[in-house]
């Protein structure tokens, strides 16, 4: 039985390759952090599967990797823990760098010092965000970085070190650039899933009005599952190489939007340009979408277009299992009940303390 640890276990991807390598038959390992939420949903219909096993490890503590690489001795090892969020990175850089810089030498160099640089593969969840202010559309492995963000300058060292890895100790690990994946599962402060919960909380009259950053910006949009079938199938072939993984199709912040508000049963209309835009409900008049400079950033990556030639080439994957409409759909309809369940849980409270109240119940 193959063995596989997976950094970033508790986050959208690692949530799902864990699930993708338990269905493939492996014993899967993965890290986890102390946080006083203890916030585990993603994981928590794993948890207690005989082949799910979890250990305290965090990205800037090197003896922790050690002794969690030391002690599995994976076969694979799928790096994927980061501070993952673009803007936040330029709040917090040096912790950016940190985790998602250092971190990345820190396990490399964790399977090197256990004796296990001949025996483990290491992927390297690398990004699209290297491409940054883009030199050429679309973008392909051959494209030159230009990094935008702290973020993706922490990547870039991430996506080098692999490489000299590979080339210095002959080393199976190799980075997947990534364009923006989603799902039901992504993180609420990413903008996707920002979008779907507002929809879903307007059209349930939970939320009045939505405020949004930059949104002519535009995205390779992919759906999550799909994505993390290439990671593994990365850690499968003969010989170590890297791959850009994306649709092939691009789309604005505000045709989400449009998609997103339309399956709710609500026909956006935009008016007014930059920061006037506005996102008005043609039935009610109503300003459902405005924009907010507080989600501009300092530099912001505007024109992201995959090329996934070789990925569908050499490791023979489908960019398109899932479209764009299906995947606005699901995230939509997945919010729809989220957001329903919500009510109902506070409709009983309600009730409750109502007869709390009356003395009907004690
Ligand atoms: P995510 O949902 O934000 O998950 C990030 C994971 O990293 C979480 O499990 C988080 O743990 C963990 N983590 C963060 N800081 C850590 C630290 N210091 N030590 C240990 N664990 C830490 O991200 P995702 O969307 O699944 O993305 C997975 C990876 O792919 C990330 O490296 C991301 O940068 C990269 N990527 C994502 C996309 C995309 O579109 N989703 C595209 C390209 C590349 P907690 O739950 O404890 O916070
Ligand atoms: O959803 P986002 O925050 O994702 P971003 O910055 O593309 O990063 C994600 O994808 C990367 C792959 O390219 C990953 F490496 C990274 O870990 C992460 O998963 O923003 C997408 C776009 C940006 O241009 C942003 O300026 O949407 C624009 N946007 C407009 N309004 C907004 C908002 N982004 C957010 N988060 N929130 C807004 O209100």
């Amino acid at each position: 039985m193959k063995k596989a640890l997976i950094t970033g276990v508790t986050g959208q991807d690692g949530s799902y390759l864990a699930e993708f390598l338990i269905e493939k038959g492996y014993d899967v390992h993965g890290t986890i952090r102390r946080s006083s939420t203890d916030y585990r949903e993603r994981i928590a219909h794993l948890e207690g599967h005989p082949r799910f096993h979890l250990h305290y490890a965090d990205m800037s503590d090197s003896m922790s990797l050690m002794k969690a690489i030391g002690s599995v001795r994976p076969d694979e090892i799928y790096n994927l823990a980061a501070q993952s969020h673009v803007q936040v990175s330029f709040d917090v850089p040096e912790y950016t760098a940190d985790t998602d810089a250092t971190g990345v030498l820190r396990v490399l160099e964790a399977v090197r010092q256990c004796g296990l640089a001949g025996t483990c593969r290491v992927y390297q969840a690398s990004t699209s965000e290297l491409f940054g202010k883009v030199e050429a559309v679309p973008q392909n492995e051959l494209t030159p970085f230009h990094p935008y963000s702290p973020y993706a300058v922490a990547k870039l060292y991430g996506f080098w070190i692999v490489k000299e890895y590979r080339e210095a100790y002959g080393m199976y690990c190799c980075s997947g650039i990534l364009f923006n994946h989603e799902s039901e599962r992504r993180g609420e402060t990413f903008v996707t899933r920002k979008i779907t919960l507002a929809a879903a909380r307007i059209a349930q009259g939970k939320q009045e009005r939505l405020y949004l950053g930059n949104l002519s910006s535009k995205r390779d949009w992919g759906y999550a599952p799909d994505y993390v079938e290439c990671m593994w199938l990365m850690l499968q072939q003969e010989a170590p190489s890297d791959f850009v993984i994306a649709t092939g199709e691009q789309h604005t912040v505000r045709e989400f939007c449009e998609l997103a508000f339309s399956r709710v049963g609500i026909d956006l209309r935009w008016e007014g340009e930059g920061a006037d835009e506005k996102g008005i409900d043609r039935a009610t008049c109503r300003v459902l979408v405005e924009v907010s400079p507080d989600f501009y950033r300092p530099t912001d990556v505007v024109n992201l277009l995959g090329d996934p030639s070789k990925a569908r080439r050499e490791l023979g994957w489908n960019p398109r299992t899932t479209t764009f409409r299906q995947l606005v759909e699901r995230m939509v309809d997945s919010d729809m009940s989220k957001v329903a369940a919500e009510r109902a849980g506070e409709h009983v409270r309600l009730n409750l303390e109502e007869y709390l109240e009356k003395g009907i119940v004690k």
